[in-house]
């Protein structure tokens, strides 16, 4: 068969990076079957083009995966597919909680052939054989032979064909970004960000994830083995096109189990596996100098910490007590004092949120180290204990908000303030934390690291700026440049003259400067 594998964009932002299922998925179908991958932020497709894709390329089996924030994009397009003769069958976290949405058993319409609940590992190879049979069935569960939830292990996990897998729509360098970025150095021709992960699971159950739910509360490793081999493929892969590799480890608290990161930490260097890299951990693990010494040694660049909230009664409300808001800028001092820096997210509209709570965070952002905050509406997320509390207390405004998804918008009031109040609070953070000043001001903060360094801070804040502003299109980027002209301005004259002499901080640094600024250094 010719199977195509879909992942739809979510109309608003566009992904930075690939999602790992495709090519999880592709390396794990049985072998006879040509496997294609569309990535919907990358190349972007509307139901009549993706139905017309479908026909062209002679496709026998469509799967899609989403998140419920693109559920309905996912059903719209399974429908024009469905409607085309081919089966679509789907997966991923939405369908796995909704199955009969998906399957048209909740009196809605039918969008897929077939779902695969939880994760499908095991579950695909089967339905890809049962598809090739012509005997797909409705539901695949993982399950043992007893009939037991059976979650995979990740001991013997597939090698992802990382040097042959066409790539080439998910290059990030823009052709526009190529003369600045050949003044940072060779090698900028590609810059990818793969998705890796080490390990599943999650045991603390904070109140609005789905993690704990779907993926379990125990939790699996890769062999260290495994995944320094995939990051020396990836390693090879960028040497061999001249480009630049970083990679995201997904785990959703990489360092969970604080001894095996470790282990796995120091395996890579070992091994000389290095490539930056991005992971989520939780501020409560990062007290340990050890692990972020290590860290920083393997290429760890980023650190995407999930804070929530700077107030204690809203954390305990989310079950996620274990977040200490008074150690935060310890947290993010610790890291940067090793050029780690962090992706810090925020949730407004929680319960005991009330107006100013926009502000109120910021000016703790502020005095923390440059990074890159993000804010979110807290979202009740089906099956999720937050959606079966408020589900139980009648607070859902919009039930089935993933059916007409507005992007941040809220599903229920919160207690101590409007929906809209929560709206504007959340455009707050962004239009502060993103302006061209606050971007000025990061840059600056920054003046005693190397070029290279500032231009990818500088470029990662732009970017990060359009998951709230849309900046899908070329004019939308042209008035954020022409908005920050004054910092582009300074980076590209000191990428084309060098570096002035910095301004002094310390008296000592006022003699070095003075004697820089005479000898025109
Ligand atoms: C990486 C990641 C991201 C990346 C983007 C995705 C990417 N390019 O990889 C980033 C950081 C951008 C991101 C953003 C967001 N994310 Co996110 N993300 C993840 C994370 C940590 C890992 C995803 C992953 O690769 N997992 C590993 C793979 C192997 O698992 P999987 O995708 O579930 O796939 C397995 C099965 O589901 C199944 N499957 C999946 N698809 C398909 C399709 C078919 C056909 C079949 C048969 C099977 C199948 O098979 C796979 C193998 O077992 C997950 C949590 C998690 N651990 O999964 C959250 C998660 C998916 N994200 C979540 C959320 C809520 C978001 C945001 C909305 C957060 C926010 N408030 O802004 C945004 C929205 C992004 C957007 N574009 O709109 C939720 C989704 C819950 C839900 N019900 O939809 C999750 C589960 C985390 C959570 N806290 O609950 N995310
Ligand atoms: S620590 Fe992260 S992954 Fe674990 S339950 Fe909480 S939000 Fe979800």
């Amino acid at each position: 068969m010719r199977i195509l594998l879909y992942n739809p964009d979510n109309g608003v932002t566009r992904n930075f990076m690939p999602h790992l299922w495709m090519f999880l998925l592709q390396s794990l179908t049985p072998a006879g079957h040509e496997v294609l991958l569309i990535d919907g932020n990358a190349k972007p497709m509307d139901e009549v083009q993706i139905a017309q894709y479908v026909r062209d390329e002679k496709i026998d089996l469509v799967g899609i995966g989403a998140m419920t924030r693109m559920i309905a994009k996912a059903y719209r397009i399974a429908d024009a597919i469905r409607a085309t003769g081919v089966k679509v069958v789907m997966g991923g976290p939405h369908v796995t909680e909704l199955a009969d949405e998906a399957l048209g058993r909740d009196g809605g319409p039918r969008h897929a052939d077939a779902v695969a609940l939880g994760e499908a590992d095991e579950t695909w190879p089967r339905m890809v054989n049962d598809a090739a049979r012509g005997e797909l069935k409705e539901i695949y569960t993982p399950v043992d032979e007893t009939g037991k939830e059976r979650k995979p292990s990740l001991k013997d996990y597939p090698v992802i064909p990382w040097q042959s897998i066409d790539l080439e729509q998910f290059n990030l360098v823009p052709k526009a970004a190529f003369p600045l970025l050949k003044k940072v150095g060779e090698g900028w021709g590609t810059f990818r960000i793969i998705p890796v992960e080490s390990g599943r699971g999650c045991p603390y159950g904070c109140e609005f994830c789905t993690v704990t739910g779907f993926f379990g509360d125990s939790i699996r490793f890769r062999t260290n083995e495994s995944v320094v081999n995939e990051l020396l493929l990836l390693k090879a892969r960028a040497r061999k096109e001249e480009g630049q590799m970083a990679v995201f480890f997904i785990d959703d608290n990489f360092a969970i189990n604080v001894k095996r990161t470790k282990s796995l930490l120091r395996d890579i260097i070992a091994a000389g596996a290095q490539l930056n890299w991005v992971a989520q951990i939780s501020a409560n693990l990062l007290r340990d100098e050890e692990l972020v010494d290590l860290i920083a040694a393997s290429g760890g660049k980023w650190v995407f910490i999930g804070m929530e909230s700077i107030d204690p009664a809203n954390l305990k409300d989310m079950n996620k007590g274990f977040n200490k808001p008074g150690e935060y800028a310890q947290v993010l001092e610790r890291l940067a004092k090793r050029n780690v820096y962090a992706i810090t997210s925020f949730i407004f509209g929680m319960d005991n949120d009330t107006v100013g709570v926009a502000e109120r965070t910021l000016t703790q952002v502020r005095t923390w180290p440059p990074g890159l905050p993000i804010f979110g509406l807290l979202t009740p997320l089906p099956a999720t204990p937050l959606y079966k509390r408020l589900e139980a207390a009648g607070r859902l405004t919009r039930v089935k908000h993933w059916q007409e998804f507005i992007p941040f918008a809220m599903a229920h009031t919160p207690l101590k303030m409007s929906v809209e109040e929560a709206h504007a609070e959340v455009r707050y953070g962004w239009a502060h934390a993103y302006s061209p000043q606050a971007l000025a001001q990061a840059v600056d903060s920054l003046d005693d690291q190397p070029l290279g360094y500032r231009i990818n801070i500088f470029l990662a804040r732009l970017c990060f700026r359009g998951i709230y502003f849309p900046m899908m299109g070329k004019l939308a980027w042209l008035k954020v440049v022409a908005e920050n002209r004054r910092t582009i301005f300074k980076l590209v004259t000191e990428a084309v003259f060098g570096r002035k002499a910095r301004r002094p901080k310390t008296a000592e640094d006022e003699v070095v400067y003075e004697e820089a600024a005479a000898s025109g250094d």
